[in-house]
């Protein structure tokens, strides 16, 4: 262990607040609430100064069965005054919040400016990074693990998490989160800068999102097979990433990394096309060139790591969703049936319908076929429709059964179960606008649970709220001595399966699952951070900041 020999504080700080509630605020129309754990009559709402503003009843919930809490609610939709509040109960406080219009925004910057903090291949500067900058990082050609003698450039996109490695398929997921939150929700990024470098004049959701894509790019080979990663064999130390200077090696072809580099640069192309004319082209030949290698490999091709490597693997036992999303996503950018027929026949191998990814993608090819502007087969379309309905209305059901008003079964605290509430997150906004059925307010929910609506009244993204993550498994985070982590990352959060030896340590067995998280750098299956956890935040943010 002694590589990595992080120092972690010996105790884990527990909430200095007894009341829990969305740290960062509500919209004054949001349905408002913070959830009491003990039990008690009465609530207030106290300005800065400390005065009453408003009170009220609590409503009894009863047990919460993910967290073992008894719960009571403090309700208060109907205040609707802009300002900063605490609520009040049992002699107990909750941490400062917000109601204003736009509340949603600041947190928006900050989850899409992460990303840019992410950037490898080039320094970050301190006009952008402030206390956060670094050297250049990972710029060597890497080494062609199956051809030593070959060495390629494949520099730039972003990190992928707390570690150096670059993934092709979680890379494509996490563009593609970003893509459609700029596509369906357009009015959420107009005018928003988050002062990141950009040679053209577009927003700058396109101008982040470029940068991985042009890495991108440099994966595919010129069959139109794409490289599935590119790592160091085995994790760096927890040192700034300038001073990882390990050999890079390209590892072998898969077939999810082409499937999914063609869906992404399918759906960027014509996106696009308004800003970069070039850059949308290239996108477009990308897209094809893959698509092509996908028909003449109608067989899987998965990937394992070779001996004597530990980076992440990211590998999966088939590629049908990633097949089905490449192919909803050549029909509408190209029209052409032949792809919406193979999109249809994938569909008899019965993947999950509505996920958004890293593995299984189906709900993202459902995006594609919903937006495609040709004719379409109104069966099909019903389908699809009814697929998402199907999914947000078991997803409301566990919402409404929490004490948190989170949508996770008991059983659903996994690795990066803070993926899976956004992800839920997601669904409610796509059942909201393909749909129709008004769930705003259940996406709402699940940010105001990441957001310190949860059993330890943490926020779980660094830099927002009173009680906040601050140590995540980032190695940047660690490594550059500022006590202040890089603001906007959304950190895994609890995972029953305690799936490290020090979330063992952190954690006392027999904990609930809603609240085996400890903010420890050095455990990475509770406190790491990736792309592909802050992507499907800022489209979650997106859909309740421009609606
Ligand atoms: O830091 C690594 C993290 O990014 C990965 O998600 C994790 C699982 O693959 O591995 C971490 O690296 C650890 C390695 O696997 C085992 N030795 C300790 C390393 C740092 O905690
Ligand atoms: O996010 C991944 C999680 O779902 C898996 O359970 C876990 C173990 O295989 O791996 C996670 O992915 C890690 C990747 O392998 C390397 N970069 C960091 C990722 C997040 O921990
Ligand atoms: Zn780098």
């Amino acid at each position: 262990m002694d590589r990595y020999n992080i120092k972690n504080p010996a105790e884990t700080k527990k909430s200095p607040f007894g009341i829990f509630i969305d740290q960062n605020g509500f919209l004054p129309c949001d349905t408002k609430k913070a959830v009491i754990p003990f039990d008690c009559e009465f609530f207030e709402i106290i300005d800065k100064k400390g005065s009453t503003v408003f009170s009220g009843e609590t409503v009894p919930f009863g047990k919460d069965e993910a967290s073992g809490d008894e719960v009571c609610f403090a309700e208060f939709t109907k205040f609707r005054t802009p300002g900063i509040y605490r609520v009040k109960a049992g002699g107990k406080f909750s941490a400062l919040f917000g109601i204003s219009d736009g509340i949603y925004g600041g947190v928006l910057d900050s989850t899409l400016k992460a990303l840019y903090y992410l950037r490898c291949g080039c320094g970050l500067d301190e006009k952008y990074a402030g206390v956060w900058k670094h050297g250049k990082c990972h710029c060597s050609e890497a080494v062609l693990w199956e051809d030593g003698s070959v060495k390629r450039d494949v520099t730039g996109g972003w990190h992928d998490a707390g570690d150096y490695g670059r993934y092709v398929t979680a890379g494509a997921v996490a563009a593609a989160h970003l893509l459609y939150a700029f596509r369906l929700f357009p009015g959420a990024f107009t005018g928003r800068r988050v002062n990141i470098p950009q040679a053209e004049d577009m927003p700058d959701i396109l101008a982040e999102v470029k940068y991985e894509l042009e890495w991108l790019l440099k994966m595919q080979n010129t069959d139109g097979s794409v490289y599935h990663k590119v790592t160091t064999m085995m994790h760096a130390p927890f040192v700034m990433p300038e001073d990882d200077t390990d050999t890079l090696y390209v590892f072998p072809a898969s077939s999810m990394a082409a499937a999914d580099l063609t869906a992404v640069c399918a759906l960027a192309a014509p996106i696009y096309e308004k800003y970069d004319r070039v850059f949308s082209d290239k996108l477009r030949a990308a897209a094809e060139l893959s698509a092509g290698w996908l028909d003449a490999h109608p067989e899987f091709i998965g990937f394992t790591n070779p001996d004597g490597c530990n980076t992440g693997s990211y590998g999966q036992w088939d590629d049908n969703s990633n097949r089905f999303w490449a192919y909803e996503e050549m029909f509408t950018l190209t029209g052409d049936k032949k792809y919406s027929d193979k999109a249809e026949a994938l569909q008899s191998r019965h993947f999950p319908p509505a996920e958004f990814g890293y593995a299984e993608t189906g709900g993202l090819g459902i995006f594609a076929y919903l937006l495609a502007p040709h004719e379409k087969d109104e069966t099909t379309v019903t389908k699809l429709k009814n697929e998402l309905t199907r999914c947000a209305q078991s997803a409301k059901k566990l919402c409404d059964k929490s004490g948190y008003g989170v949508a996770m079964a008991p059983n659903d605290f996994h690795w990066g179960s803070n993926m899976t509430v956004l992800k839920r997150g997601m669904l409610f906004a796509a059942a909201d606008i393909f749909c129709g059925t008004d769930l705003k307010q259940y996406a709402a929910a699940q940010i105001h649970y990441i957001l310190g609506c949860d059993p330890l009244g943490i926020s779980y993204i660094t830099g927002i709220g009173e009680f906040r993550a601050n140590n995540p498994h980032l190695r940047p985070a660690y490594a550059d001595g500022v006590d202040d982590c890089i603001p906007g990352m959304v950190v895994g959060g609890p995972n029953a399966g305690l799936s490290d030896p020090f979330a063992k340590v952190a954690v006392p067995e027999g904990t609930p699952p809603m609240k085996c998280y400890a903010d420890v750098t050095d455990s990475y299956s509770l406190n790491e951070i990736t792309i592909y956890w802050n992507s499907p935040a800022v489209f979650l943010l997106a859909f309740l900041n421009g609606n």
